[in-house]
C-alpha cells in the first residue's frame, strides 16, 4: 500500500505508522487521515504485525487538525468527524495489538487525542500537551474527553481541556499522562524495547487484555468478575496458554505463537 503523507514500515513484528508531514508539525489533512485509517486496517490484518507504533517525523508528534486545509474544503465538521476521525480513534482503541505512541514533539489538539487513543505513550524530554481545542473557540473531540480523564483524572482534564494550557513532559508524567519520559536520544531505543518484549508477548491474551481493562474501566465489579472469566476461559484454551506452562516446567523461556 503507497501512503502520501505517511511512513509504514515493519521490522520483527513491529509496525511504525509515522506522520510525515513535518513542516506542519504532522497537521492532520484528509489525506494523511485517510493514510492513518489505511495504516492502522494494514497492521490490524497483517498477522506478522504484533505491536504498533504510531510517532511523527520532525520535532513535532501531531499538531492536530490541520487548520488550513479544513477551511479551504468548507466546514462540515460532523461529516468530516464521522469520516475520518471517529473510524480511526475506534480503530485504535478496538485494535487488539498493543499500541504505543512514541511521543517526540509537541501533540495538539486531536494530536494529543491520538496520543490518548494509544495503549501506551512514551513521551521525549521536550514532548508537549495541549487540548488546543478551546484556543480556537472549539472543544475537545477524537476521543479526547473520553480517554483524558480517564487518564489523568476529571478536574485535571477538565482543566486542560478548558484553559488548553500546553504542559511539558514533567507535568504529563506526574499527572500520568504518559507511561515514561526519556531523553530524546534514547525515545526510539527505549520504545522499541517495550515494542520487541510486547511483540514476544501472547498475541492472543494481550488482545484479551486490552478488551478487558478497557470494559473494567467503565463497568462495575460484578460485570467485570464475569467478564475475566469470559476472557480466561478464552486464554486457557489456547495452545499459547498450554505451550508455556510446559516451557514453565522446562525452565525454558516460553513461544508465543498467537495459537
Ligand atoms: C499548522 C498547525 C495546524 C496547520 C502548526 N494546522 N498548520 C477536528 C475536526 C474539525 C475541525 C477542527 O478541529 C478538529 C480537531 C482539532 O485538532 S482542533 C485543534 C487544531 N490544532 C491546533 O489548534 C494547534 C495549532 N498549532 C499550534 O497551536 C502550534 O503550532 C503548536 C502549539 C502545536 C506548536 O507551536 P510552535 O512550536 O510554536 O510551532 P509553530 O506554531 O511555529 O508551527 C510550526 C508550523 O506548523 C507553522 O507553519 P509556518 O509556515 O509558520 O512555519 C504553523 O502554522 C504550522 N502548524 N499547527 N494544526
Amino acid at each position: 500500500m503507497a501512503y502520501q503523507s505517511l511512513q509504514y514500515t515493519v521490522e520483527e513484528q513491529v509496525a511504525t505508522l509515522t506522520l510525515n508531514r513535518p513542516e506542519t508539525l504532522n497537521a492532520l489533512t484528509d489525506e494523511l487521515l485517510a493514510d492513518l485509517g489505511e495504516a492502522v486496517k494494514q497492521a490490524e490484518r497483517d498477522r506478522d504485525v504484533r505491536v504498533v507504533i504510531l510517532t511523527g517525523r520532525g520535532r513535532g508528534f501531531c499538531s492536530g487538525q490541520d487548520l488550513k486545509s479544513f477551511g479551504e474544503g468548507g466546514r462540515d465538521i460532523a461529516g468530516h468527524l464521522d469520516r475520518y476521525y471517529h473510524p480511526l480513534i475506534r480503530r485504535l482503541a478496538n485494535l487488539e495489538k498493543p499500541t504505543i505512541a512514541m511521543i517526540n514533539g509537541v501533540a495538539a489538539g486531536a494530536g494529543m487525542s491520538l496520543a490518548v487513543a494509544c495503549d501506551i505513550r512514551i513521551a521525549a524530554e521536550g514532548a508537549r500537551f495541549s487540548q488546543a481545542f478551546v484556543r480556537i473557540g472549539l472543544v475537545p473531540d477524537s476521543g479526547s474527553s473520553y480517554f483524558l480523564p480517564r487518564l489523568i483524572g476529571y478536574s485535571r482534564a477538565l482543566e486542560m481541556a478548558m484553559t488548553g494550557m500546553m504542559i511539558d513532559h514533567q507535568t504529563a508524567l506526574e499527572w500520568r499522562l504518559v507511561n515514561r519520559v526519556v531523553p530524546q536520544a534514547n525515545l526510539e531505543r527505549v520504545t522499541y524495547e517495550l515494542a520487541r518484549e510486547l511483540a514476544s508477548g501472547p498475541p492472543l491474551a494481550l488482545g484479551m487484555i486490552k478488551r478487558q481493562m478497557a470494559y473494567g474501566a467503565s463497568h462495575n465489579l460484578n460485570d467485570s468478575l464475569e467478564r475475566e472469566k469470559d476472557f480466561q476461559v478464552q486464554a486457557a484454551q489456547t495452545e499459547d496458554h498450554r505451550n508455556a506452562v510446559e516451557a514453565f516446567f522446562a525452565k525454558k523461556p516460553p513461544a508465543f505463537e498467537g495459537r
